[in-house]
């Protein structure tokens, strides 16, 4: 009777740890980049790695029609990038330096940049809040 006793307890228990585990990763899901797109810290318009005011620069330089540097691969400026945000994981098509997600490219989304870098709060559509500097997935 002990014995099945210890049976009985090690398999609920293992039950119990094993739902711990699948309730876990299903609630953590997949990481953005895992969905297909390549790893991207929303804001980098520059596709360096950092977001600074270089990026606010960038995308200063392109409203007024001026040229813009960029490190490759990277998306161009104006074209549409499939968005991967973070768990809950959802896609959106967003253009591509449109990083206060208001439908265009301007100085409002240079300001949010220079604003996130300073640590103060922006204005921003973005399906999350706070998108700047959030690693997501792109597809483009
Ligand atoms: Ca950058
Ligand atoms: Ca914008």
């Amino acid at each position: 009777m002990d014995r099945y006793l210890e049976v009985v307890r090690f398999w609920f228990f293992g039950s119990l740890v094993a739902i711990a585990l699948v309730g876990f990763v299903s609630l953590t899901g997949p990481e953005p980049a895992e969905a297909g797109g390549q790893p991207h810290y929303w804001g980098d318009v520059q596709c360096d790695g950092d977001i600074d005011p270089v990026d606010a620069l960038m995308i200063l330089r392109w409203d007024a029609g001026l040229s813009v540097t960029q490190s490759s691969p990277c998306p161009t400026f104006g074209n549409n990038v499939i968005a991967e945000w973070p768990w809950p994981l959802y896609l959106t098509v967003e253009a591509f330096a449109d990083v206060n997600c208001s439908g265009s490219i301007n100085s409002t989304d240079a300001l949010a940049i220079q604003r996130a870098d300073a640590g103060l709060p922006y204005a921003e559509w973005c399906p999350p809040a706070n998108p700047i500097g959030l690693l997501i997935g792109i597809a483009y």
